[in-house]
This record gives structure tokens, C-alpha cells and sequence, in this order.
């Protein structure tokens, strides 16, 4: 077992929920890198912060596998039995912009656990370590039957006077294309305490749940985690479900995330004096592949312009862009900026009404009552003044 410390970064990280700490970075920290700082990172805890010894620590891998082990951190590191990836890849929560439903429709989701973010809870960092295929491999594959892959981490926290560690699971085809990494570096540096150290899983392109922080033991099984935070949270359900009427098998669990976008300058109600061009900078995202086309509207979507190559950052795998424009303004008054993307595989939302292959239009067209994945067209309105 494990002792628990209060750890939070620095004060320009906005609370979004005071305990546990969840931190969402300034904004400036978001569109001014396309790797974020991890000093700016966004971070979201269920509970406690696990005090872990590094040069003691092991984890296990046991269930569908044919040979179960016990595997130091120095073994991991030991290249003569793994080999080391590094992957750049973003972090999506699926609480991301969650602000905007709580806003629109208040009363909605589950008021323990859904922290009102804005556009900050995503990053993007370099990930080193090792393909969890690899150790799958190391411990004798899997056995017949074997689909799922379930992570525990050291972190505990409390639901309905009962207390769980963390877990979640991912489905084994997942791992079988290396996209799923135990990491024990960030940019570079040893993973901060608060994100995971010292080791961590990072899903490609899946919601950030399943990227389990302090992983302390993986198990293959048959079907998904029993746990609650597999079960019961992240669930998405279609729009005709609602607070009263949910059951948990009436929504589904969300992995991939869909393609979604923000603006992260201006500010929602900024008045701006400019001589004819306002400057709008922000991110684009898939768990799909990469944003393949950005557009953006300065009149709530009537006439789109297309962002042009140059100004969105390079294609990574798995990895948002972040994006800047200069966008000809002529009126004096209000204008309503948005935003939206087209990814490569031309996905655009979780529930299954066509929208051309981009986000779906207004909060409305995305709206689940426990206010995940608000991927609608990013929306804010600005004062102009010539
Ligand atoms: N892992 C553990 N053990 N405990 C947690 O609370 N939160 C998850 C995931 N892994 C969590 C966890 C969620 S919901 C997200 S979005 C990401 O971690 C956030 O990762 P970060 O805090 O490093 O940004
Ligand atoms: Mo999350």
C-alpha cells in the first residue's frame, strides 16, 4: 500500500475541481506550443496522489496470459529485453469543453465527478517507453479468449461509501497495433508525481480515462473492467436519454475520441479595436488519426474559410494541431467566431446522425446528459470595433 500526498502545480492552472486537484493550463500555454510544457499540462485525478519508490517498483501482469510476471521498472527500462518507443501523442478528457452543456443546459451529469472544464483539458507531450504488446509477448502471450486489458492504478478514490483503486480497460486489438505505450517519460523528464510517475500507460487516440496514471497492475480478460470507472463514468448515451431515465447499458462506453476543435483566442465576449483582421489561434484534434482540415466563420457559420496548411502545425499521428488565422474583419459589432475539422478518416461524432464528415453544428446536435465529449462547432462571440 501506498502513502498519499496533496500535490498541485502552479497557480496559473485554473481549479477545476479543488479536491482532488484538477488543473486546467492557461490558455496562452495551449496554442502557443504544439507540445505542451509539462509544467502546463492539464491534469485530472479521481482521487489521491500515490507516493511510489521508483527503485523499488514492480508491477504485475496476470490473468489471460500464458505466463503471469511480476516486472521491475529496471527490466522495463532494460533495452536488451524491450525495446523503447517514443511516440508524440495527445491526451484528450472527455470532459473537455464540458463548460458549454453545463451552460446551455444546466442541471445535467453527474456533479461528483463532472469538473466543469473549458478548452485546456488536452495536451500533447512526447511519451517514452515501451509497447505493452512487447510485454504481453514477454509474458507468453495471450491465452485463448483473451480480449481485454485491464489497468489498476495506485491512486484510490471514494463513490457511494465505497473505495476503489482506479481501473479501466482497453480492447486488446488496441495494443496489438502498438498503440498502447506503458510510459515512464514525458518531454523527455521522468513523468511528474501528479501525472503518473512512475509509470503510466497513454492510449493512442482513445479518451484520456484509460491512459491509468500510477499503473500498478495489467490483467487480460475476457470481456471490459467491472469497474465503475469503465461501467458506470464515461458512459455516452443518445440524446433521448436523460438524467431521469439512464440505466448505465443504455449508453456506451467512450474509447476513440471524435474529431473536435476550440478557439482559444479570443476570449468568449472580448471587444477588439483592430484595423481590419482579427487574429484567431486554437487547437484541432481526432483520436481517429489527425486533423486533416480546419475552417473557421466569423458570422456563426454562414461563409467558412479554410485555415491554410501553413498555418496548422505538422500531421502526427494521434497529435491535435494547433492552428492560427487571420480573419478579414469589416463590421463593426458583434460576431460569432466558430470553428470546426475534418479528420482523415472523415469521422464526426459518437451517435449516428450525419454531419458531412465535420463537428457536429451547436451544442444541441452533441448533447449526452452526462455531459462528455462536447464536440460541437466551438462558438464565441466578439465585439468589434474599427
Ligand atoms: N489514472 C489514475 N490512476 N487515476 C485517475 O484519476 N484520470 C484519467 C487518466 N488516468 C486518472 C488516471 C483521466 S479521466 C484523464 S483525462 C487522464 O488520466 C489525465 O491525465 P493527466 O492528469 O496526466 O493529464
Ligand atoms: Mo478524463
Amino acid at each position: 500500500s501506498w502513502k498519499y500526498v496533496q500535490e498541485e502545480k502552479s497557480s496559473d492552472m485554473t481549479h477545476v475541481l479543488q479536491f482532488p486537484y484538477n488543473g486546467e493550463p492557461p490558455r496562452v500555454s495551449i496554442y502557443e506550443h504544439e507540445i505542451t510544457p509539462n509544467e502546463d499540462f492539464f491534469v485530472r485525478n479521481h482521487g489521491g496522489i500515490p507516493e511510489i519508490d521508483a527503485d523499488k517498483f514492480f508491477f504485475d501482469v496476470e490473468g489471460m496470459v500464458n505466463n503471469p510476471k511480476t516486472i521491475t521498472l529496471k527490466e522495463l527500462q532494460d533495452e536488451s529485453i524491450f525495446p523503447r518507443m517514443t511516440k508524440t501523442a495527445s491526451l484528450q478528457c472527455s470532459g473537455t469543453r464540458r463548460i458549454e452543456q453545463i451552460q446551455e443546459y444546466p442541471g445535467d451529469g453527474d456533479e461528483l465527478i463532472n469538473a466543469p472544464w473549458a478548452e485546456g483539458a488536452i495536451g500533447t507531450a512526447r511519451w517514452t517507453g515501451v509497447s505493452l504488446k512487447k510485454v504481453i509477448k514477454y509474458c507468453g502471450g495471450l491465452k485463448d479468449g483473451g480480449k481485454h486489458v485491464e489497468f489498476f492504478g495506485a491512486d484510490t478514490y471514494f463513490k457511494k461509501g465505497q473505495v476503489f483503486n482506479y481501473a479501466v480497460s482497453v480492447p486488446y486489438r488496441k495494443v496489438r497495433v502498438h498503440e498502447v505505450m506503458l510510459a515512464w517519460e514525458m518531454n523527455g523528464k521522468p513523468l511528474p508525481r501528479i501525472h503518473g510517475y512512475p509509470l503510466r500507460v497513454v492510449v493512442f487516440g482513445f479518451i484520456g480515462a484509460r491512459s491509468c496514471k500510477w499503473l500498478y497492475k495489467i490483467n487480460v480478460i475476457a470481456q471490459p473492467s467491472l469497474a465503475p470507472v469503465q461501467m458506470k463514468e464515461y458512459i455516452y448515451y443518445s440524446p433521448q436519454i436523460g438524467k431521469h431515465n439512464n440505466t448505465y447499458s443504455n449508453g456506451f462506453s467512450i474509447q476513440t475520441m471524435p474529431v473536435s476543435s476550440a478557439i482559444m483566442t479570443p476570449l468568449n465576449h472580448d471587444q477588439i479595436v483592430h484595423d481590419g483582421k482579427i487574429k484567431l489561434t486554437g487547437w484541432a484534434f481526432s483520436g481517429s488519426g489527425w486533423p486533416e482540415r480546419v475552417e473557421v466563420s466569423g458570422d456563426g457559420g454562414n461563409i467558412w474559410y479554410e485555415v491554410p496548411f501553413d498555418q496548422l502545425s505538422k500531421k502526427v499521428f494521434y497529435s491535435w494541431r494547433v492552428w492560427e488565422y487571420e480573419m478579414p474583419v469589416d463590421a463593426e459589432g458583434w460576431l460569432e467566431f466558430c470553428v470546426r475539422c475534418w479528420d482523415n478518416a472523415l469521422n464526426a461524432r459518437l451517435h449516428p446522425t450525419p454531419t458531412c464528415g465535420t463537428q457536429p453544428t451547436f451544442v444541441r446536435s452533441a448533447w449526452n446528459w452526462d455531459l462528455h465529449v462536447t464536440s460541437s462547432c466551438h462558438r464565441i462571440k466578439v465585439y468589434s470595433m474599427n
